[in-house]
């Protein structure tokens, strides 16, 4: 058996060792989702315990967590990364797939989710649902997640259960129906009707009272009409309603199906510090959540986009598997996460790996097919060796060189291709700079790694400024993004982010371009005339020849051309380039042994650079269009900092959501570098935007720069 990881994760990862299921029945993966701070890297950490799978919960706050096992999340005390950790519970293999809550990860959330079979949301009984908890739920639904909810921390002082609960309803919906109520001394199950009691950590279970049955039956019964609701079987509900005991286990398996179906999310209470509920939750992972056969799954085409049949969650089916996470260890290397979907994975086996659609955010679209040497499960940042891995299971695999976050992994006989899940748009450039030389190879190979973990990041190496700029979904993300960038002791800094200026002709003009040098040797001898004139924006550049009578020379022509371009790509004004002109040769003169293409080229930079000293110059800059998704309470912050960006606004329309709108606005590109952060803070994050390049306009303060000509 093979380890990875830290000492720390070796002493404590030792514990059970990991049962590989045999059939997709016997394997639940489950997403612990829920905003920053709610308790998800805690719970999993006592669920872990309970199970015995680690024989000591660790903590977030000592980082000594299997969920937070990452030096960057270690270092921020947060989640920054998806993380995987097995338990065994009932003969069944439970995936508990850790995701960060905070908003610039969640490209890792929805990784999670697309893993994931159902999800785990957790909040804490002392917050309120906020826009942060409510981003979350959405997520979750548009990923067509089945969710329970966990309200943590119910030890705390500030806990409030009550209060909690009737958040979550009025903001959920009316398919939040707690399944436990809190008592004196721990909780009571409305399905089991048994009091669960943790002393010490060691859960005892024990009948209730007359007077506490008779509390809890207004939750109990709405919970059980809801409940056997969905029931196939259509008896049940009058059976109960005369009056009938159901059977609990009827009831659980009723609830698996409300929640698989998405029409109810049972609320469980947990203290992970005091471990109450913790037995119960851990309990009702095997028997209230969808299995991998009742899961839709993605859609997968072959490498050149055909369709084909449907994928099945078959071990016995064509293999198809995806990357949803990828890490690099000190000791081993690359380490890639998988969901399989379809098939089995074997050690020695081998795979086909491709990433298409990619190209813009550094994935270069590949296909190669590699050998895998091991199969392991993965328990956070250590791994164990498994003789297999089935369709609906999680794991993790070295050394698949090619194999980048969002690959889809097949058979070679039949490779595949899954649609990646979608990914959020990073909209905060990071501009960074290596030091040295040495640095800078450091540096790339970092950027290699990171873009193939992490396609939530964007890179462009921008030509015109020549900056290599990162963009990152926030600051969180940027620190994280940096931190990588500068392991192996890179010296990395980051600097301002350059906007590519051009610039333009503020009106025509003609003027004479005359390069003649005839003293001694071979002479040069090149005269040509040319008009100027401003087009419309995105015009671009156009070349007229108008010579008559063989003034400039047929051959010479093209030579005036290249150097009129070659001015304007240098720029005149402020090194920008030039565009939106026409360039007309109307004549000139040449002789007949001294004259040149170089001689040629020259006289047609000369009459550029004369041009506009005449005509005058104008920066332009480029303006993107900008769309902002906002709650109409913070709408006129919105639209005064607009303007203050110089921003241009063109509508205001009602947004999709009720009480929200969406303010479309023309704003120049070199006032939104830092927008992401300015507007998450002007409106706490409640606000959302998306720009795309719109066009050059003269800069606002652009008088004619003919001043600064060189
Ligand atoms: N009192 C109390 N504190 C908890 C409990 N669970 C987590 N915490 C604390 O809440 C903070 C955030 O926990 P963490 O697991 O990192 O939350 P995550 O961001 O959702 O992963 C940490 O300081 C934990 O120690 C709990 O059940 N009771
Ligand atoms: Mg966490």
């Amino acid at each position: 058996m093979g380890t990875r990881g830290t000492e720390e994760s070796r002493r404590r990862g030792g514990g059970a060792s990991p049962v590989t299921p045999r059939a997709p029945d016997d394997l639940r993966t489950i997403a612990v989702v829920g905003p920053s701070g709610s308790g998800k890297t805690t719970l999993v950490e006592a669920l872990l315990a309970a199970s015995g799978t680690i024989s000591r919960a660790g903590s977030v706050d000592a980082g000594t967590t299997v969920g937070d096992h990452d030096p960057a999340a270690v270092r921020q005390h947060r989640t920054v990364g998806l993380s995987v950790a097995p338990l065994v519970h009932d003969g069944v293999k439970v995936n508990l797939v850790d995701t960060p809550g905070y908003v610039d990860f969640v490209g890792e959330l929805r990784a999670g989710l697309r893993a994931a079979d159902s999800a785990l949301f957790v909040v804490s009984a002392t917050e309120e649902v906020d826009l942060a908890t409510r981003a979350v739920w959405d997520e979750c639904a548009a990923a067509g997640m089945p969710r329970a909810v966990v309200v943590s921390r119910i030890d705390h002082q500030r806990a409030d259960v009550d209060a909690a609960v009737a958040g979550l309803r009025a903001a959920l919906g009316d398919g939040v129906h707690p399944v436990y109520e809190l008592t004196q001394d721990g909780l009571l199950g409305l399905i089991s009707l048994r009091r669960s009691v943790c002393i010490d950590g060691v859960r005892t279970l024990a009948d209730p009272d007359a007077a506490e049955l008779e509390r809890v039956r207004p939750e109990r019964d709405a919970l059980i009409e809801a409940v056997i609701g969905e029931s196939e079987d259509e008896a049940l509900m009058e059976r109960y309603l005369a009056g009938e005991p159901v059977e609990p286990d009827v009831l659980i398996r009723d609830l698996e199906t409300a929640v698989t179906r998405g029409t109810l999310f049972p609320v469980f209470l947990v203290s992970s510090l005091t471990g109450v509920g913790v037995a119960d939750l851990l309990d009702a992972l095997p028997r209230a959540f969808p299995s991998p056969l009742e899961r839709a799954l993605p859609v997968a085409t072959d490498p050149h986009g055909r369709r084909r049949s449907p994928l099945t969650p078959d071990p016995d089916g064509p293999f198809a598997a995806e990357v949803i996470h990828t890490e690099v260890d000190a000791y081993v290397g690359r380490v890639s996460l998988l969901r399989i979907f379809s098939g089995t994975l074997r050690p020695d086996d081998t795979v086909h790996v491709a990433g298409h659609g990619m190209a813009d955010r550094g994935h270069s679209d590949h296909d190669a097919d590699e050998r895998v040497a091991h199969v392991y499960a993965p328990l956070g940042g250590s791994l164990t060796e498994v003789p297999y891995a089935i369709a609906g299971d999680v794991c993790a695999l070295t050394k698949v060189a090619s194999a980048e976050t969002g690959d889809t992994l097949s058979s070679p006989a039949e490779p595949l291709l899954i649609d990646p899940w979608p990914m959020p748009e990073p909209l905060l450039p990071v501009a960074v700079v290596a030091k040295t030389r040495r640095d800078e190879d450091t540096l790339s190979r970092n950027l290699a790694r990171l873009t193939a973990a992490d396609p939530t990041l964007r890179l462009e190496r921008n030509a015109e400024t020549g900056q290599l700029v990162l963009w990152c979904m926030g600051d969180s993300h940027a620190d994280v993004v940096l931190t990588r960038l500068r392991e192996g002791g890179a010296e990395v800094d980051t600097e301002p982010v350059r906007v590519a200026l051009r610039e333009t002709f503020a009106g025509a003009a003609k003027a004479q371009g005359r390069h003649v040098k005839q003293s001694g040797g071979h002479g040069q001898y090149a005269v040509c005339e040319i008009e100027v004139e401003p087009l419309p924006r995105g015009a671009g550049f156009e070349f007229v020849d108008k010579v008559v009578g063989g003034a400039v020379p047929r051959q010479f022509i093209p030579s005036v051309e290249k150097g009129v371009r070659a001015q304007l790509e240098s720029g005149l004004a402020e090194g920008c380039p030039v565009v939106d002109v026409r360039v007309t040769l109307t004549g000139g003169k040449a002789h007949s042994v001294d004259s040149s293409d170089a001689a040629f080229q020259t006289a047609g930079a000369l009459a550029v650079k004369e041009a506009a000293a005449r005509a005058g110059v104008l920066v332009l800059e480029p303006v993107d269009e900008v769309a902002v998704d906002v709650p109409d309470e913070h709408l006129g912050a919105v639209l005064e900092d607009l303007s203050s960006r110089r921003g241009r606004v063109q509508a205001t329309d009602a947004g999709s959501q009720s009480g929200r709108s969406v303010v479309r606005a023309a704003v120049p590109t070199t006032e939104l570098l830092s927008y992401s952060v300015d507007l998450r803070s002007l409106t706490s994050g409640a606000a959302s935007f998306t720009r795309t390049f719109a066009q050059y306009e003269v800069a606002s303060d652009g008088a004619p720069t003919s001043s600064r000509l060189r």
